[in-house]
């Protein structure tokens, strides 16, 4: 690396000192030194705003020792941000009534005047944005600690590294960050003077006596993307706090587009094929569409569960988990269907749990698989069975969205490469959506451009408690990312499909769909668990172990091979019915479905290109093409084999 002539370099030390003088009598002599290690003036520039703006009392500066996790941990439970659970090690956290997801409406990108964002994403002038959230935070950590924390996006010194830096008044959010997110503090004080970092400043804002932030009419989430900063205040909830989540994310995506790689929403899997071989798959799913679950099948190893950044490597898709732990939906969990994360949730060792019900120092949750007690304490205070909200509707014991926080090396099915700076080939990607009419289970693209345009960039879904909104609304989410994106959708798209044309192996790409239903009954035709089945399917066909049927849609599994998985993974009966109930192609829906994708695209993505539509059309062209010869419901034995 170059050195800095000595001159410049003075200039460089002088301006750290002036930005460290700023913020020296609310730091101790010890962070005074953290500090010094750091030569990014940047750095320093940016604490010592947030200090000015935002008045903490004190300054904390983690430097990821094991003395300063534990301190934070401690501290999280000090304050009452978190209470302590029976098991050593679990803690319990509860967000608001009204920060109880994500929040849409409230988090927007600050847009520069002259710049233009797609009419689907929400956005507010920068000026405007800046002077609104910046008066929110003005004077918001008065009396309290700021804490500093710095962390490594995907594993260290990789190619893959971007490196960020939180100022959080949170001890819950710094808690949930050590568990969550590599340390980057070395890392920082290994850098160049000049190395790019994301930022990020969040304040819980104004706390009730429970230590849940106060006033959740005046959260703000906006996202300053031309200055890589973030900025949050009056949430908790971690999806809106916990800046290197799906906020930092967001910048990710812009510098992703910018440099001709991926950042993705985006779930890694290593499944386990004949003769000892293990396959790397990507899957993106929308927020409570079987993301987690898919990784965290029984048998295979999870390396990630929600954002991957995906690179080109020697000519193949190389990716890794930008995380290190999860921060995942407890609905659901139970012994029987997910023994590995329920073991784990229930042995000592380091737990968030959140917005669960509390009852004699156990967290219990929606599905857990036991019967839940009839009063506790939730994210309403004390519940009982039959309490009310303000509407009159009844409150559940556990929000539908509570969530546990674990470092992913706590699970016995952890990935070894987890580490690896180089990440795994990704020989598979996978797009689910929750979709109850037209597509089928699983079915393989044509090509990469027919699997990016058809199942990733018209993905459409029914909306899910994961957000503020209402549930069950179909939308197209853009490979399950659309909240995230923060460039034009358009640009977004040609990026990917560049991506692949450079690959000398591409990813085979899977549209899967765990959520189709029968048309009159309206019964789901799948149950949880063959989703096995199908990924044991996708990793045959990388390989091509096993032979496809032609749909209008994909290349489809036949039957007989199906019938052989769902007897060796899931040791069932797989009926000839059920499968041609499950893969029919049902014309009419997915003619409907590519109409909505187009009308989407055309009315909110101004620089679509024409490819999408060309694409699109063709996928229409032999629906009706099929429907001629077939009619409009038509049994996969009708197709033939690729
Ligand atoms: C999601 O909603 O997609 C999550 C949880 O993974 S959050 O951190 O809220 O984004
Ligand atoms: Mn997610």
């Amino acid at each position: 690396m170059p050195m800095m002539s000595g001159a410049r370099s003075r200039v460089k030390n002088k301006m750290v000192n002036e930005y460290i003088s700023k913020i020296r009598s609310k730091i101790s002599k010890d962070d005074y030194l953290k500090l010094s290690r750091i030569k990014n003036p940047k750095v320093h520039q940016f604490i010592a705003e947030c200090a000015e703006l935002c008045n903490p009392r004190d300054i904390f500066i983690c430097s990821d020792t094991a003395d300063e996790l534990e301190y934070i941990r401690r501290m999280a439970i000090e304050t009452g941000e978190e209470k302590p659970l029976a098991i050593p090690g679990h803690t319990v956290h509860f967000d608001g009534p009204y920060d109880q997801g994500r929040d849409r409406r409230a988090t927007k990108y600050l847009v520069p005047k002259g710049d233009n964002l797609s009419k689907a994403l929400n956005q507010i002038d920068r000026d405007e944005g800046l002077a609104e959230v910046k008066s929110l935070l003005k004077n918001s950590m008065n009396g309290r600690t700021m804490i500093v924390r710095f962390v490594s996006l995907g594993p260290p010194r990789s190619i893959f590294t971007i490196l960020g830096l939180q100022c959080t008044d949170s001890w819950y959010v710094a808690h949930s960050e050590s568990i969550l997110f590599r340390p980057g503090y070395e890392e920082f004080c290994n850098s160049e003077p000049d190395r790019p970092f994301l930022k990020v400043l969040h304040s819980a804002g104004k706390l009730d006596e429970n230590m849940v932030s106060a006033e959740p009419d005046k959260k703000r989430i906006y996202i300053d993307y031309s200055e890589d900063t973030i900025y949050s205040v009056n949430t908790q909830y971690a999806g809106n706090s916990v800046g290197f989540k799906k906020l930092a994310f967001r910048l990710a995506i812009r510098k992703a587009n910018q440099e001709g790689w991926l950042a993705e929403h985006m779930m890694i899997m290593g499944v386990h094929g004949p003769g000892g071989r293990k396959t790397y798959f990507a899957g993106a799913f929308p927020s409570a569409c079987g993301k987690t679950s898919t990784a965290m099948l029984p048998g295979e190893t999870i390396l990630g569960d929600d954002i991957a950044y995906i690179r080109n490597v020697n000519s193949v898709a190389r990716g890794v988990n930008v995380e290190c732990g999860i921060f995942g939906i407890l609905k659901g969990i139970n012994p029987k269907d997910d023994p590995v994360i329920y073991k784990a949730l229930t042995s000592p060792g380091e737990v968030i749990f959140s917005n669960v019900l509390v009852k004699d120092g156990k967290p219990y949750w929606l599905g857990m698989g036991c019967e839940l007690p009839k009063d506790g304490i939730n994210y309403t205070g004390y519940w009982w069975e039959g309490k009310k909200d303000e509407h009159g509707n009844p409150i559940p014991p556990a929000h539908k969205n509570a969530r546990y926080t674990i470092s992913l090396k706590r699970l016995e099915n952890c990935d070894p490469e987890l580490e690896n700076p180089m990440g795994v080939e990704i020989r598979g990607i996978m797009y689910g959506g929750r979709d109850s009419k037209a597509y089928v289970p699983v079915q393989q693209s044509f090509s990469w451009e027919h699997g990016i345009i058809c199942y990733g960039a018209a993905l459409e879904t029914e909306t899910t408690f994961a957000t503020l909104d209402k549930e069950g609304v179909p939308e197209i989410n853009m490979m399950s990312a659309q909240d995230f994106i923060s460039i034009p959708l358009g640009q977004n798209l040609r990026n990917y499909l560049e991506f692949g044309r450079k690959l000398k192996r591409q990813p085979i790409i899977f549209g899967v769909n765990y959520f189709l239903r029968d048309l009159e009954t309206g019964e789901y035709l799948n149950a949880p668990e063959d989703k096995h089945v199908w990924v044991k399917w996708m990793e045959l066909r990388v390989h091509r172990d096993v032979g496809a049927l032609r749909a209008p849609t994909g290349l489809i599994p036949k039957y007989d091979d199906l019938k052989v998985l769902f007897r060796k993974v899931l040791d069932k009966e797989y009926k000839k019915e059920d499968y041609i109930k499950q893969f029919t192609i049902r014309v009419p829906e997915n003619l409907a479905k590519i109409k909505r994708a187009e009308n989407f695209y055309r009315d909110k993505v101004s620089d679509t290109p024409d490819e999408f539509f060309q694409i699109l059309n063709q996928q229409r062209e032999r629906l009706i093409e099929a429907r001629k010869k077939f009619g409009d419901y038509i049994s996969p034995e009708k197709f033939e084999e690729e």
